[in-house]
C-alpha cells in the first residue's frame, strides 16, 4: 500500500498559539509573547530595608532618577524586612508612579542576609546589584562594578579599604577597628583574602547569583563572608573594586553584640563546609542570560 505523507495536526489550542507567533503584528501575539517569553531586564537593583522610612524616600528618588537618566532597562526591588515604620508604604507610593519599582515583603524581620537573598532570588536581571538603603556607596558608583563584570568577573564587590581614601566619611574609630579585626578573623577562619567583605554594594552576574544564594544559610550580618566563601568554592571570579563610601551614621550595629554574633556565624560557615552542608553546590549551567551585558545593551543606548 502506498504510504502518503500526512502532516501532523496540532490540537486546536496549540496550533492557535503557533499561529500567533506566525503573525507577530496581531495583538493576541503580544499577549502570548508576554506570557510565554517575559522580557527580563538587564539590571536589577536590590535594596534591603529595615525601618528605613527616614532615608528611603531620598534613596528611591536618587536611584530611580539615575536609572532613568542612564536609560537602563532595569528593575529596582526593595525588600522590606518586617519594618515597623512606613517603609512599605513609601515604596508603594513610589511604585504607583514608577512601574520599575517593586516591593517584596519578608515574613517579619529576618535580617539583612535573608533580605538580600530574597531579593537576589526574585530579581530577573542579567546583572543583579544590591545596595544598602542609606546609599553609603552612591548609586553613581554602580558602573565601576558593572565594568568589572563586563571585563570578565562573575562578581564585583565594592571595597572601602582597597583604597582607604575613597571613604568620604569615615566610620567612627571603634567601628574601623572592629572591621579590621573582623577582616583578620575572616582571613584566618575562612581564608578569604579581601580587604573588605562587608561593603553593602555588590554586583553579580545572574548565573553566579542563582548558584550562590540558594546555598546561603546565614540570615543576618555574617552573610557577606558566606556568599564570598561559596563564590570561591564554586569557582566564580570575584574582584574587589574601590568605591566611594560615606558612613551615614545611625549606628544600628552594636560592635560588641553584633560582632560576637558575626564571629559565631563565621564559625558556622566553616562548620557547614566541614560537615558537607554546602555539598552538591554546582555552578548553574549557562542559562543564556548569564553573560554580563555591555554598556551598549541598555535600551536608550541601543536606540541612540
Ligand atoms: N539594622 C538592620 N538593617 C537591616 C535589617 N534587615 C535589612 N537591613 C538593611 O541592611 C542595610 C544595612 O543596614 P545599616 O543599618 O545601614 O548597617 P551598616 O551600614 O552596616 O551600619 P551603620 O553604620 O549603622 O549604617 C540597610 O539597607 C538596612 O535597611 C535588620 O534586620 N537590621
Ligand atoms: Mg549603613
Amino acid at each position: 500500500m502506498e504510504r502518503r505523507f500526512r502532516p501532523y495536526r496540532f490540537p486546536l489550542s496549540f496550533s492557535r498559539r503557533i499561529s500567533y507567533f506566525q503573525y507577530p503584528s496581531s495583538s493576541k501575539y503580544n499577549e502570548v509573547r508576554l506570557r510565554v517569553l517575559p522580557l527580563a531586564p538587564t539590571y536589577s537593583i536590590v535594596i534591603p530595608a529595615y525601618n528605613e522610612s527616614a532615608r528611603l524616600g531620598a534613596t528611591l528618588e536618587k536611584v530611580l532618577a539615575y536609572v532613568h537618566a542612564q536609560g537602563w532597562d532595569a528593575e529596582v526591588i526593595v525588600v522590606n524586612d518586617g519594618s515597623r515604620d512606613s517603609t512599605g508604604e513609601i515604596v508603594r507610593n513610589f511604585a504607583a508612579k514608577d512601574p520599575i519599582l517593586k516591593l517584596i515583603d519578608n515574613p517579619g524581620n529576618r535580617g539583612k542576609g535573608y533580605s538580600v537573598r530574597n531579593g537576589m532570588l526574585q530579581a530577573q536581571g542579567r546583572v543583579i546589584l544590591f545596595s544598602d538603603a542609606d546609599l553609603s556607596s552612591p548609586i553613581e558608583e554602580a558602573p565601576k562594578l558593572l565594568s568589572a563584570l563586563e571585563e570578565g568577573a562573575d562578581i564585583a564587590i565594592g571595597s572601602r579599604w582597597l583604597r582607604a581614601e575613597t571613604q568620604t566619611q569615615r566610620q567612627p574609630l571603634h567601628r574601623q577597628l572592629f572591621g579590621r579585626v573582623f577582616n583578620l578573623l575572616l582571613r584566618m577562619s575562612l581564608g578569604l583574602q579581601f580587604a573588605d567583605t562587608q561593603c553593602g554594594f555588590k554586583a553579580f552576574k545572574r548565573a553566579a547569583a542563582q548558584a550562590i544564594f540558594p546555598l546561603q544559610k546565614i540570615e543576618r550580618w555574617g552573610f557577606d563572608p558566606e556568599i564570598l566563601f561559596l563564590a570561591r568554592k564554586l569557582g566564580f571570579k570575584v574582584v574587589e573594586i574601590p568605591v566611594l563610601w560615606g558612613h551615614s551614621g545611625g549606628a544600628r550595629i552594636n560592635p560588641v553584640i553584633d560582632g560576637a554574633k558575626m564571629f559565631q556565624e563565621m564559625l558556622r560557615v566553616r562548620w557547614y563546609s566541614i560537615i558537607g552542608g554546602y555539598d552538591g553546590a554546582r555552578p548553574l549551567a549557562g542559562d543564556g542570560r548569564s553573560a554580563a551585558p555591555v554598556a551598549g545593551e541598555s535600551r536608550k543606548e541601543k536606540s541612540a
